[in-house]
């Protein structure tokens, strides 16, 4: 037997430990051999990640790590099949362009298909990438932000061409299977965008910002997309002293309305998506959380055509936790697709990193089949490798343990509906409005009078325990 034969036989055998799978087979190498066959025209058609197979569900005691051991895309649960619950979708910017760089050091991933440059080809070839990796993975959808997809140009109508070659290119790849979940405008990189896009004192960076958007909304339509995101990158200020707040506040939702009426225009059905984000890069930023948020579009007349996109680690950023924020949304009608990372307990900014805890993913999961799902909307990971994982076959094993977590958390919602006690003792604490009383409080039907008459009545109200630490010992019993 050959070393070759060797390796397939342990890896058929899952008893290759994972540290030596993470060495892996190379991709193929930069300068584009015959091997990887890529043709002159650099459009490569070889595989770029040769050596990672269709990812497949083998059930909960596999060990091999390119494997699902929760998610189970057409086991039905509660009614629905994982997958629908899930719709889940891969992040274009982190997944194919995270670098591993952050405001202390230098990127450390350096993918063997990428040239070091910032070319239309090079847009190009990297779509391939990406969509034989959301193939491999085995998912139907991917979000978007259109510079990240494709380079700026010289000229807005430059940047407009880059991005309708990258986007038919784009269409051609997505088959008939996959589509976007999102598409959004990237309307903070860009030194013009300093001081914000629609909240810029600059009405040239307005006019710019809005020309973006609308572009982006069109190509967004165009594949299919099934929403749209804005998000305040740098919609907030650091001062009062120099921001006249009012006027951005209103400059924004002119921005939105217009936004509104193209969509309109443009025959997008889709929905349109606000992000709460707290903090980064701006102290106060207008879209804090999803309460703020949520009253925004309420102002100033644009009630009904906004839903929120819930970040959990911008929730923990904004003081709350992701199934606070989730929950917020949701009983306020706008729960619309939950972007799925987690921060780190002891780091206060935006990692972005996978969702792996579990207790958090029950929690999340409970929002989501409290709301009946989340369609058109889905899960977007917004996830990123961390700095040190830099080998290609990591991108997979962070994606499956993300969506693992987030089945497994599907899979505790159910034992937790099962069980039904959880549910009884919240329908069990508040019984005491089950009454004729409450009945006429909830109805708004109790007025001062009416309440002070019963209190006199009643004498010292009889107060419950909220059994605390029970729900608690509920809720680990399922995990
Ligand atoms: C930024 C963030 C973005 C949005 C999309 O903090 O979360 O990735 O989700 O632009
Ligand atoms: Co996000």
């Amino acid at each position: 037997m050959e070393a070759k034969d060797i390796l397939v036989l342990l890896l058929c055998l899952n008893l290759f430990p994972l540290a030596a799978i993470a060495v892996g087979p190379p991709t193929c190498p930069v300068d584009l051999d015959e091997e990887c066959n890529v043709d002159s025209s650099d459009k490569w058609k070889g595989e770029f990640f040769p050596g990672i197979p269709k990812i497949k569900y083998e059930g909960p005691s596999s060990k091999n790590p390119l494997s699902y051991k929760w998610y189970n895309a057409e086991e039905e649960i509660l009614g629905k099949k994982m997958k629908d619950w899930m719709r889940f979708s891969v992040a274009f910017w982190h997944t194919s362009r995270g670098t591993g760089g952050d405001p202390f050091g230098a990127p450390t991933k350096f993918w063997p298909w990428e040239d070091g440059t910032n070319s239309v080809a090079m847009a190009n070839r990297r779509m391939r990438a990406h969509f034989e990796f959301i193939n491999k993975l085995g998912v139907d959808r991917w979000c978007f932000h259109d510079r990240d997809i494709a380079p700026d140009g010289k000229t807005l109508a430059e940047s407009n061409a880059n991005l309708d070659e990258v986007v038919a290119l784009a269409k051609e790849l997505q088959g008939t299977k996959i589509l976007p979940l999102w598409g959004t405008a990237q309307l903070f990189m860009h030194p013009h965008y300093m001081h914000g896009a629609a909240t810029s004192s600059e009405v040239g960076v307005y006019a710019y910002a809005a020309a973006q958007v609308k572009k982006a909304m069109e190509v967004t339509h165009y594949l299919g997309g099934e929403n749209f995101v804005f998000w305040g990158g740098r919609e907030g200020y650091q001062s009062l002293l120099n921001t006249d707040m009012k006027r951005e506040l209103d400059h924004m939702a002119r921005f939105l309305q217009a936004a509104v009426d193209w969509k309109k225009k443009i025959g997008f059905n889709g929905t349109l998506l606000i992000e709460p984000k707290p903090q980064e890069p701006t102290k106060h930023q207008y879209d804090w959380d999803a309460a703020t948020t949520a009253s925004f579009p309420q102002k100033y007349g644009l009630s009904g055509e906004f839903k929120l996109n819930i970040e959990c680690n911008h929730a923990t950023l904004s003081g709350h936790s992701c199934h606070h924020e989730l929950e917020t949304a949701r009983i306020n009608g706008l729960l619309g697709n939950i972007d799925a990372n987690t921060g780190d307990p002891q780091i206060g900014w935006d990692t972005d990193q996978f969702l792996t805890d579990i207790g958090e993913a029950t929690l999340v999961m409970l929002s989501v089949v409290r709301n009946g799902g989340l369609a058109p909307g889905g899960f977007n990971f917004d996830a990123k490798l961390r700095r040190e994982s830099t080998d290609v076959e990591d991108l997979f094993i962070s994606h499956i343990s993300g969506m693992d977590t987030l089945a497994r958390g599907l899979r505790n919602v159910a034992k937790l509906m099962e069980d039904g006690s959880l549910a009884e003792l919240v329908r069990k604490r508040y019984e005491s409005f089950d009454t004729e009383i409450g009945a006429q409080i909830e109805a708004g039907k109790a007025d001062f009078e009416m309440l002070e008459t019963k209190a006199m009545e009643w004498g010292e109200p009889r107060v419950h325990s909220a059994k605390q630490e029970l729900a608690e010992m509920i809720f680990q019993s399922a995990l």
